[in-house]
């Protein structure tokens, strides 16, 4: 392991990781960009410096470790260094069997499933884009059978020899298009995930995503894609000998979009030896994560759904398909580089109302749906409630990034059920 190590970044990513190298006896450096105003749970002998990149730290340093939210492409004084990630670090580490999950829309359920799924037999640390920083793994007294990790291109991008024993690539369609110069490059950075592959890998790959269709792959490759899922009643898996039947009547979780999502993990579950009642248990049990497609309440026979997460157009194309009834779609946020005009082909779309930065692009790309502008999420709220009718769904998708108005997707949803429940008591004092 190097002796001087610059770590960029000082969000969950950058602590963790420099906490981990300082346990390790390393000289490390910790630098952000902006001031960081609270106080920083740091190993104390982690040098932090915040407000800017400086020159020396990165000069003197023998390896650069970057968080997901840098562009390696906007540092400077990295000329000749060695760049990597926290992901790369733990995979030089780790000695587990590593799920890494990758895909634009589904990964974080994805992964969370399995993680359930494989925690009914083993020991399992289940980190990454879903939260937990990847370093923070190696805890004291901590053994695990399974490590499950969700990957955004951002981690893939500074992976230099790490490779999972069972990669999953669940679907690839435009994102981060204000990161990435074209589709092209996103996509190449999501597939980095196959560069290292091994006979012994394991690869479940969705057979739809055109680019796979010409590559030659090393390990035991399992594809999947909608027509093989499920048919009308059941989600069905095979492995080996096994067979595994899931009812689709008695999943919570609603939208096809998510039987894919399934699929995987139970899949993952089933060539483990997870028993099978354990998988259905946990599946049928398996209410969905907050501001992924989250039922609200119902007023007045409205069902509102917060689906603050999906930051992509392709996201919010799921959210919307998984509706048969009549939808009132709101949208809006930070323009990400992704068309909208994909959202005009849905008939079921009864309104569109948007906020924020990106509304001029939504309602030129979607005029044919003559898109209500609104000033803010608050506003949006009361539209769609004067105008939704009993049967009708408000589905809150803003296909954008948060950032104009709010911290993240986080404050972004839990502010939006606020303003459904503020409706809520409106009406019932009525
Ligand atoms: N910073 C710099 N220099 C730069 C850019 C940023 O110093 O050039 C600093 C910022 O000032 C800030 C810090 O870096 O203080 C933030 O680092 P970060 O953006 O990497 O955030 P972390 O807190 O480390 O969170 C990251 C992931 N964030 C991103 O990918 C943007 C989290 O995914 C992830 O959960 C976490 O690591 C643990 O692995 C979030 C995300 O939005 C949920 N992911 C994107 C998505 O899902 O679409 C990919």
């Amino acid at each position: 392991m190097n002796k001087k190590v610059l770590v960029v970044g000082a969000g969950a990513t950058g602590v963790a990781t420099a906490n981990f190298l300082a346990n390790l006896g390393v000289e490390v450096v910790l630098n952000d960009k902006n001031e960081i105003s609270h106080k920083l749970p740091l190993n104390r002998k982690v040098k932090f410096i915040d407000n800017g990149h400086d020159e020396k730290s990165f000069k003197e340093a023998e390896l650069i470790v970057v968080s997901p939210g840098v562009n390696v492409k906007e540092l400077k004084w990295t000329e000749g260094k060695d760049i990597v990630g926290d992901v790369e670090i733990f995979g030089w580490f780790d000695e587990s069997k590593v799920v890494a999950i990758t895909g634009t829309n589904g990964k974080t359920t994805t992964t969370f499933l399995t993680g359930e799924i494989l925690k009914r037999k083993y020991n399992v640390f289940v980190g990454g884009n879903i939260g937990t920083p990847v370093l923070m793994r190696f805890q004291p007294f901590e053994e695990y059978d399974f490590s499950v990790l969700e990957l955004s291109s951002f981690q893939l991008e500074t992976i230099d020899r790490f490779y999972a024993d069972i990669a999953v690539i669940l679907n690839i369609t435009p994102d981060h298009l204000n990161r990435y110069e074209n589709y092209k490059e996103y996509e190449n950075a999501k597939l980095n995930l196959l560069k290292n592959q091994k006979k012994s890998q394991i690869l479940i790959l969705n057979k739809e995503i055109e680019s796979l269709k010409s590559m030659e792959f090393m390990g035991n490759v399992l594809f999947f894609g909608k027509d093989s899922v499920a048919d009308n009643n059941f989600i069905k898996i095979n492995f080996e000998e096994k067979e595994l039947s899931l009812d689709i009547q008695k999943i919570p979780l609603k939208g096809k979009h998510f039987y894919e999502d399934i699929y995987v993990a139970g899949l993952i579950g089933l060539m483990n030896g997870v028993d099978i009642e354990d998988i259905k248990d946990v599946v049928y049990n398996f209410r969905g994560l907050e501001h992924r497609m989250e039922f609200v309440t119902s007023v007045n026979g409205v069902d509102y759904f917060n689906d603050s997460k999906s930051t992509t157009v392709s996201s919010t194309c799921r959210g919307v398909e998984s509706f048969e009834n009549q939808v009132v779609l709101i949208l809006g946020g930070v323009y990400k580089g992704e068309t909208f005009k994909k959202l005009d082909k849905y008939r079921n779309v009864k309104k569109i109302i948007c906020f924020g930065e990106a509304s001029d692009i939504i309602s030129e790309e979607l005029k044919s749906h003559s898109p209500v502008v609104v000033e803010n999420l608050e506003k949006a709220v009361e539209y769609a409630s004067r105008i939704a009718c009993k049967g009708d769904i408000v589905l809150f998708s803003p296909a954008c990034a948060s950032f104009d108005m709010f911290e993240n997707y986080i404050e972004r949803g839990n502010t939006f059920k606020e303003f459904v429940k503020k409706n809520l008591r409106e009406c019932n004092d009525r």
